[in-house]
């Protein structure tokens, strides 16, 4: 998306009524004749874009694509869209060697959706399938904090979406009570030592899907009888995650988590650690209580255990 179609984008989204063809070349500081091509572009990716006396005014937007994500996202970031992609994070990782930053790529569909330790991501039309490529000015070790913000801003979007959904640590998004897995987060990296070079964050969420298209136990906001709607989920998960100031991000994460007090199991390349969770400290471990005092674990495979809780 060039940033002139960005900018005409925002200039209508945030406009009351319709706005004049000089006005928006002025404000977009080209010609009125590229704002009349900018406008017939939106028309043929399925904006309804009425032009009257007053100037033009959208009356409809587009189920999904990169104009009607971009459309009144509240955000600073450039739109990539693909009707298909092997994996968003790979897109996401050729635009960070070439230098891009603050850009999402999104997918309609993905046909090499990976999750984490290369296993992979079912990614049938109507999920949400983005990843967002930022370049944070701190250090590697503080990166897992970007994992629970992302994992905080699905589980909001989907609690916006009117699903009651919950975090299993460290970025499992389930339906509460369940162990019905709504959405994951991948995030990749490049840092020296003391900087993070690239960060991004992919998010996959089953939003407009049938339970039948998704693996095992995994469901969607569709099936849970929630509002599937792409293009809202989509822009709410990459506002809420660019809205949260880094301090608030673990009180919550602690908030809509559901492995604290939990007993589990983990996974860890170390070992297997079992006893209760107790607490998450920064910038994203597991504390777990087990029979020989308490362990922090950085990264792994978390199960709940039952009973759900005290013991
Ligand atoms: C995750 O991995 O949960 C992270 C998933 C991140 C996917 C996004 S999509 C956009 C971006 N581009 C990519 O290529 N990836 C990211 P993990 O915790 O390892 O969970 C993977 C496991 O979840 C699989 O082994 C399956 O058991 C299960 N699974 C696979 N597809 C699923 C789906 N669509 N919904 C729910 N569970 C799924």
């Amino acid at each position: 998306m060039t940033d002139t179609r960005r900018r005409l984008l925002d200039a209508l989204a945030g406009a009351d009524g319709p706005v004049s063809g000089p006005t928006l070349a002025d404000r977009l500081g080209v010609s009125r004749a590229a704002v009349w091509k900018q406008v017939e572009a939106l028309r043929a990716a399925g904006f309804d874009v009425e032009s009257g006396a007053d100037g033009y005014a959208v009356r409809s937007v587009p189920d999904y694509g990169g104009d009607a994500i971009a459309y009144g996202l509240d955000a600073p970031y450039a739109v990539e869209y693909h009707d298909r992609l092997p994996s968003t994070n790979d897109r996401a990782r050729e635009r960070a060697v070439e230098g891009a930053t603050d850009r999402l790529v999104v997918a309609g569909e993905q046909t090499g959706g990976r999750g984490r330790l290369d296993r992979a991501w079912a990614s049938p039309p109507g999920g949400v399938y983005a990843s967002l490529l930022v370049r944070p000015d701190r250090p590697p070790a503080h990166v897992p904090i970007f994992t629970l913000a992302a994992a905080v801003a699905v589980t909001r979007a989907c609690r916006e979406a009117e699903v009651d959904a919950v975090i299993k640590w460290p970025n499992d998004v389930l339906v509460a009570g369940s162990e019905r897995k709504l959405a994951g987060v991948l995030t990749e990296m490049e840092g020296e030592a003391d900087r993070v070079s690239w960060l991004i964050v992919g998010v996959g969420a089953n939003v407009d899907v049938a339970a039948s298209d998704l693996p095992g136990t995994a469901t969607s906001v569709r099936a849970e009888g929630g509002v599937a709607d792409r293009r809202r989920f989509c822009q709410r998960v990459v506002e809420t995650f660019h809205g949260l100031d880094p301090d608030e991000v673990l009180p919550a994460w602690r908030d809509h988590a559901v492995t604290l007090g939990r007993a589990v199991r983990v996974e860890t390349p170390g070992g297997t650690v079992e006893g209760k969770a107790v607490d998450v400290e920064s910038p994203g471990a597991l504390v777990v209580r087990t029979d020989d005092g308490e362990r922090t674990v950085h990264a792994g495979d978390c199960e709940h255990l039952r009973p759900a809780d005290g013991n």
